[in-house]
């Protein structure tokens, strides 16, 4: 028999199959372990753009971004033991987070394999618990296959990061393969009687509270779910950085149950006597009383289609829900020259509709999450997974995939410099984005635990800072420093005026501790407390 089949190298064969599922965006760095993908990429640079970072950490921080902004799987090609290590945050944001990504390392050759070859490392039992599924593809003619597997994977169900590991010799063998054909997801829907069943209990429920979260939405789910919410006059909350997911302007709009949630918040949902949560995993934690299994879209649809219950009755609550919102994120006075709420609610007005707005962890991002208003369907691109270093390489990754668009992202002086490099890709990319440091000369949110359960022992928490517009400059990018709160808007002007990424320096005081205590209040108060 002859065959008509191209000889292709593994290599190729693997770009061939991204192309076919869709990947048009690789964020990586390089390795000696791949150079065949590396030129099958090179071959297919028209249709590939691959993002060169400069580390692992901000590369996958990038995919995952680009998973969650795009709703496609987020590819990250990585080196071998010191790459794989290295990227190894991205994937446990991305499993936090329900994110669909792709991790692709390249791996020792086949016969040096368990001989702790130069950076072998076992994936299946390094990356066991940091993602949904690992594979080490052995025969470049399983390629298709395999690779179209970690495709179905990271999207089925609840989405998730996939590694997949590609010894390098693998990837030189010359094959006769068919491609495989691009993914098709199917998703859950409610069973038939689900819908009737949950007509009943909001029905019957006197206090009702709808929480959207989770990944795997669509515009058109989170439209869906707002006819719903109308129709039904029910309060929504968001849950921890998912704010996006409903417009915060809403009048239906009750806040988010994020770490710091407003105490107005928390005593509403305690007095819900009805909970309906749009999130996935049921039964993990909490027993549901009536669960339902089913996609996001298609729960949301159905929900549009649900006959509406009567929503007079807690209406009024409904209303009074968004007023207490409306009033929690009024800034109020703050110690020190800056005000970060007053920034924040400044930004609100500034940034346009369509705006993506990135963050790390640390106490700055609460405030961001608390003044903000997140508008629409991905316009937040945040960590549940509470990691540091995630804002600059998401906010790079979301100027790459939405060039039109503005990006601006938050971080604190701790944050910042777990993947500043990265800012050095945002330049070499042309990715123009506003970066706003603030700065508070320590890792804020640990010296807050530190001082409410060892008041007065501070230790490990102090940081002593570079000029980070120096370091913006010096990066070839665009440097400001703001050390009062009406410095800031200008700042921010020129910043998107440069036309380059940007970083702006706010000097904040650390007795400005959180939105609610300062430094000294809360000392104060674990002081009478230990004693
Ligand atoms: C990668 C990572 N390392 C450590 C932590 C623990 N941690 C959480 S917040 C924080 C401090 C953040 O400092 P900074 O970015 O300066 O923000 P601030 O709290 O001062 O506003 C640390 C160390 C973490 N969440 N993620
Ligand atoms: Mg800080």
């Amino acid at each position: 028999m002859t065959s008509s089949r191209p000889r292709r190298s593994g290599a190729q064969v693997l770009i061939d199959q991204l192309r076919i599922h869709g990947t048009d965006t690789i964020f990586g760095v390089p390795g000696e372990s791949y150079l065949a993908a590396l030129d099958a990429l090179y071959a297919q640079r028209n249709s590939i753009r691959y993002v060169i970072c400069r580390q692992e950490g901000g590369a996958a921080n990038m995919a995952e971004a680009y998973g969650k902004l795009t709703g496609k799987p987020g590819i990250c090609f990585v080196t071998r033991g010191p790459g794989a290590t290295n990227a190894s945050i991205g994937l446990h944001t991305g499993f936090q987070d329900s994110t669909p990504m792709i991790l692709l390392v390249g791996q020792v050759a086949r016969e040096a394999t368990d001989r702790e070859a130069f950076q072998e490392i076992d994936y299946r039992r390094m990356f066991g618990q940091l993602a949904k599924w690992v594979v080490q593809i052995e025969d470049a003619r399983r390629i298709p296959e395999l690779v179209s597997q970690a495709f179905h994977r990271s999207l089925n169900g609840r989405p998730g990061p996939v590694v997949v590991a590609l010894p390098e010799d693998m990837l030189v063998d010359e094959v006769e393969v068919a491609d495989a054909g691009p993914y098709k997801i199917a998703r859950g829907a409610p069973a038939p009687d689900d819908m009737a069943k949950l007509r009943e209990l909001l029905d019957q429920a006197r206090r009702p509270m709808v929480i959207v979260g989770g990944g795997g939405w669509s515009a058109e789910a989170c439209a869906d779910i707002r006819t719903f919410v109308e129709a039904n006059d029910l309060p929504v909350c968001a849950s921890f950085r998912n704010q996006d997911l409903f417009d915060n302007r809403h009048p239906n709009y009750v806040g988010d149950l994020g770490v710091g949630v407003g105490p107005a918040l928390g005593k509403r949902l305690k007095a819900c006597d009805l909970i309906v949560a749009v999130a996935e995993e049921l039964g993990r934690v909490y027993q549901a009383t009536l669960p339902i299994n089913s996609g996001m879209a298609n729960f949301a649809a159905a929900a549009k289609a649900m006959k509406p219950v009567d929503g007079k009755r807690w209406k009024a609550e409904t209303a009074a829900g968004h007023a207490e919102y409306l009033d929690n994120i009024k800034p109020g006075p703050l110690p020190g020259a800056v005000n970060m709420g007053e920034i924040i609610a400044w930004l609100n007005k500034r940034l346009p509709d369509d705006a993506i707005v990135t963050n790390g962890a640390g106490n700055y991002a609460a405030f961001l999450h608390r003044f903000f208003q997140y508008r629409g369907f991905k316009t937040q691109l945040a960590p549940t997974s509470g990691a540091m270093g995630y804002g600059v390489p998401a906010a790079v990754a979301a100027k790459i995939a939405e060039p039109n668009r503005m990006v601006v992202s938050l971080a604190g002086d701790g944050c910042f410099l777990m993947n500043g490099q990265e800012f050095a890709t945002a330049v070499q990319h042309g990715a123009n984005i506003v970066i706003t440091v603030v700065d508070n000369g320590m890792y804020g949110t640990i010296r807050m635990h530190q001082e409410r359960e060892y008041p007065t022992r501070v230790h490990g928490t102090e940081l002593k800072n570079p000029d980070f517009a120096a370091y913006a400059r010096a990066f070839g990018g665009h440097g400001e420093t703001v050390e009062k709160t009406e410095d800031y808007a200008a700042a921010f002007e020129r910043a998107v005026a440069a036309a380059k990424p940007a970083i702006i320096h706010v000097k904040t005081d650390p007795e400005a501790l959180t939105s609610r205590i300062t430094l000294s209040k809360l000392r104060e108060q674990a002081l009478a407390k230990h004693h």
